[in-house]
C-alpha cells in the first residue's frame, strides 16, 4: 500500500484533530445505533492513544466510539476517493452517513477503504468509528491469558503476554485521498550492485485492466537516469554507473519518480526515495554493499507521556537525534511496525532497521484452532507490512517475532536447553512465517528474536540469529563474570551447530535514574554501565556476534506489576523524558569510536 501523496494528479485530505469522543464500557452502541450519529460532551485527538489523554481512562480496556465530519471538494473525482488510516488498535469498524465503510483487525499498520458509493459531495459527511481492544488469547499480540504465559512471571495487570501497554485507539493519522481514474497501485524497488553498476529494477501496477505504459526516472543532484518506457507487465530497469550507495555512513538517497502513461500521456505520478545498497547474510557475517557490517543499536518503543503510542513527530524526530548523538547505527522496531515516517527518517539517517510484526507473546500450548488463528494473524500482518515497508533501504531484515515461548519454557530458561522440541505445531509456525518472509521479499534478511531457552529448530531457516538474553539481570544478577562465561559458551554453541551470523537483540537491566552506589548494586546506574561494557567486550572476542542492539533506547510504560516500578519498565538508556541516564554516556564513547 503507497504512502499517500499529493501532487498534480492526487491530493489528499487529513481529517486529523479534535474528534467527539465516547466511552462504551457496556457495549451498548451497536444496539443503540450510535453508528448514525452519537451525542457526546467529551473530546479527543486524532491520532494519540487515548489513555493517558485523561485520568478515567488510563486502564480504559474495551469499546469507545469516535465521530467528526468532512467534506470533499467538487474538483475531487469521487470514484477514486479512499479513506486512510494509518493505525487504528485493535479492532476498529467504520460507518459513513450510517452505511458501513469495512472493518480492521490489528494495530500498527494501515488499512482503506474505496468510499465512492457512500460518501456525498453535496453534504457534510459523517464518520463514526468504533475502536475495540480487548485482551484476547485470539489476537496478535495475544493476552488475558493462562498458558504459556508471561503472565507467569509477572502477574501482570492489564493482564497482557507481552511487556508493555496496551494503548488503544486511533494512534495514527486518518487522511481522505484521491487518484485519478487509472492510476499507479503500487511499486516494487529492488536494488543489487554489479561491478561499478547500481542495477534499479521496478515493477508497477495500477488499477487498470488494459495495460498501460510506465517509465522511471531516478536523480541525485544533477545527475538523472531513465528507463525505457515499457508495458507495465514488464519490470522497469535502470542501471546506475558508480551509483552513490546507501549506507549508515553515507545514506545517499535517489529520488525515483514513476509516470503512468495512456496512450502515450502521463496520467499519474509518484515519487518516492530510494537508496541502492544490497543486504547478504553468509559465512557467518552480515555483509552491505559486500562489506562487513556490525550492528550498533537499540530495541525501541513508540512510547510517549500524554500521546502513548500514538504518533508523535517531534518525539520521532527526537529519538532519531539521539540515537545519532549517542552513535548507533541501527535498531529493531520492538514490538511492532513503527509509523512510515520513523521508517523514512531511518532512510535519511542511515539506520539500519529490523522491522518486526506485533507476533509478541506468542504460545502454542492451547487448542490447536486458537494457534491456527494466531498464525493467520500473524501472516496477514507479516505480508501488510512487507507491503507497506519494502521500498526502505533502511529495512536490512524482517522480524517474524519476539520470543516465542517454547512449552516448558520455565525448565527451559533454567537450564539453557536449546534441543528440539517435541511440538511440531510450534516449529511449523515459525517456518511457516520465515517462509512467507522469503517468498514475498527475497532481496532483505529474516528471523525472529530468541527467548533464553528457544529450539535451535526454530532457527533452521533464519538468515540470522537473533537472541534476547538477560545473563546478569534476570539469570546470575549481580554475578557477571559467571554471567559473561555462561553467555560466552552458549555462544560458541549456538555458533557451532548453526554456523550463522549472530545479534544479541536484546540485553539490558533496570536501572532508577539517581541510583548510584560505590559498590555492586542491581538497579544503579553504575551497574546498568558495567552490564552494558561486559557485553561490549564480550562482542569484541566474537567475530560471529555481528550486532548488540542493547535493550532498551528509553523507559517505557507498561503494565502494573510488582516487577515494574511506577508503571514503567526502566532498562532505558534515556529516561521516559529522554534523558541520558549514565550509560548512555558510556554507550556513546563506545559507539562514537
Ligand atoms: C524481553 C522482552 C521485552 C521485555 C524485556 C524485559 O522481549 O519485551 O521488555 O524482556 O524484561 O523478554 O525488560
Amino acid at each position: 500500500m503507497l504512502k499517500t501523496k499529493q501532487n498534480s494528479f492526487r491530493d489528499e485530505k487529513s481529517l486529523d484533530g479534535i474528534w467527539d469522543f465516547k466511552t462504551d464500557p457496556k457495549n451498548i452502541g451497536l444496539n443503540e445505533n450510535w453508528k448514525d450519529g452519537f451525542v457526546s460532551d467529551s473530546s479527543t485527538v486524532v491520532p494519540s492513544s487515548w489513555n493517558d489523554l485523561d485520568p478515567e481512562l488510563s486502564d480504559y480496556i474495551g469499546v469507545s466510539w469516535y465521530q467528526t465530519s468532512f467534506s470533499i471538494s467538487n474538483l475531487w473525482d469521487l470514484r477514486n476517493v479512499f479513506l486512510r488510516f494509518d493505525s487504528v488498535t485493535y479492532h476498529s469498524t467504520i460507518w459513513i452517513n450510517g452505511t458501513l465503510v469495512g472493518k480492521n483487525e490489528g494495530g500498527h499498520l494501515p488499512f482503506e477503504f474505496n468510499v465512492e458509493k457512500i460518501a456525498k459531495k453535496d453534504l457534510v459527511n459523517k464518520l463514526v468509528v468504533r475502536v475495540e481492544n480487548e485482551l484476547s488469547p485470539l489476537r496478535v499480540p495475544p493476552g488475558n491469558v493462562d498458558t504459556g504465559s508471561l503472565s507467569i512471571f509477572m502477574n501482570n495487570i492489564p493482564r497482557t503476554n507481552y511487556d508493555f501497554f496496551p494503548y488503544a485507539g486511533i494512534d495514527r493519522s486518518v487522511k481522505l485521498y484521491m487518484v485519478p481514474e487509472f492510476y499507479i497501485s503500487d511499486i516494487d524497488v529492488d536494488t543489487s550492485i554489479e561491478k561499478n553498476t547500481g542495477l534499479v529494477t521496478v515493477e508497477v501496477k495500477s488499477n487498470s485492466k488494459d495495460s498501460l505504459e510506465a517509465f522511471a526516472e531516478l536523480s541525485e543532484g544533477n545527475s538523472s537516469y531513465k528507463s525505457e518506457k515499457n508495458n507495465i507487465n514488464n519490470k522497469l530497469v535502470i542501471n546506475v554507473d558508480n551509483p552513490k550507495l546507501w549506507s549508515p555512513s553515507n545514506p545517499s538517497l535517489y529520488n525515483l519518480n514513476i509516470q503512468l502513461l495512456k496512450d502515450g500521456k502521463t496520467i499519474d505520478s509518484y515519487d518516492l526515495d530510494i537508496g541502492i545498497r544490497e543486504i547478504q547474510a553468509k559465512n557467518g557475517q552480515i555483509y552491505l554493499n559486500g562489506e562487513k557490517i556490525e550492528l550498533k543499536g537499540f530495541g525501541r518503543h513508540e512510547d510517549s507521556p500524554v500521546t502513548g503510542r500514538g504518533k508523535n513527530l517531534p518525539q520521532t524526530i527526537k529519538d532519531h537525534n539521539l540515537l545519532k548523538w549517542i552513535g548507533a547505527n541501527s535498531y529493531r522496531t520492538a514490538h511492532y511496525p513503527y509509523s512510515e515516517e520513523d521508517l523514512e527518517l531511518a532512510d535519511r539517517n542511515g539506520f539500519l532497521v529490523v522491522d518486526e510484526i506485533p507476533a509478541v507473546g506468542l504460545f502454542f500450548d492451547d487448542e490447536e484452532k486458537n494457534i491456527e488463528t494466531r498464525l493467520n494473524l500473524c501472516k496477514s500482518q507479516l505480508k501488510k507490512l512487507i507491503n507497506r515497508d519494502k521500498n526502505h533501504p533502511s529495512v536490512i531484515m524482517w522480524s517474524v517475532a519476539n520470543e516465542p515461548f517454547p512449552p516448558d519454557l520455565q525448565n527451559r530458561m533454567q537450564s539453557g536447553n536449546n534441543k528440539e522440541v517435541d511440538n511440531p505445531i510450534s516449529t511449523n509456525f515459525l517456518n511457516s512465517l520465515i517462509t512467507d518472509a522469503k517468498k514475498q521479499d527475497s532481496s532483505r534478511l529474516v528471523s525472529f528474536a530468541g527467548i533464553h531457552g528457544t529450539p535451535l529448530e526454530w532457527f533452521q531457516n533464519v538468515d540470522v540469529i537473533m537472541i534476547n538474553r538477560y545473563y546478569g539481570w534476570y539469570f546470575d544478577p549481580l554475578n557477571l563474570d559467571e554471567a559473561m562465561k555462561k553467555l560466552s559458551n552458549e555462544l560458541e554453541d549456538i555458533y557451532e551447530k548453526t554456523k550463522k551470523p549472530i545479534i544479541i537483540s536484546e540485553f539490558g537491566s533496570d536501572t532508577i535514574p539517581g541510583f548510584h552506589s560505590a559498590s555492586d548494586e542491581l538497579y544503579t546506574e553504575e551497574y546498568q554501565v558495567e552490564y552494558w561494557k561486559k557485553y561490549l567486550e564480550l562482542a569484541e572476542q566474537k567475530d560471529y556476534l555481528v550486532g548488540l542492539h542493547a535493550w532498551v533506547f528509553a523507559d517505557f510504560r507498561t503494565t502494573h506489576s510488582t516487577m515494574r516500578i511506577g508503571g514503567l519498565n526502566h532498562k532505558g538508556a534515556f529516561t521516559r523524558d529522554r534523558k541520558p541516564k549514565m550509560s548512555a554516556h558510556f554507550l556513546k564513547s563506545k559507539w562514537n569510536n
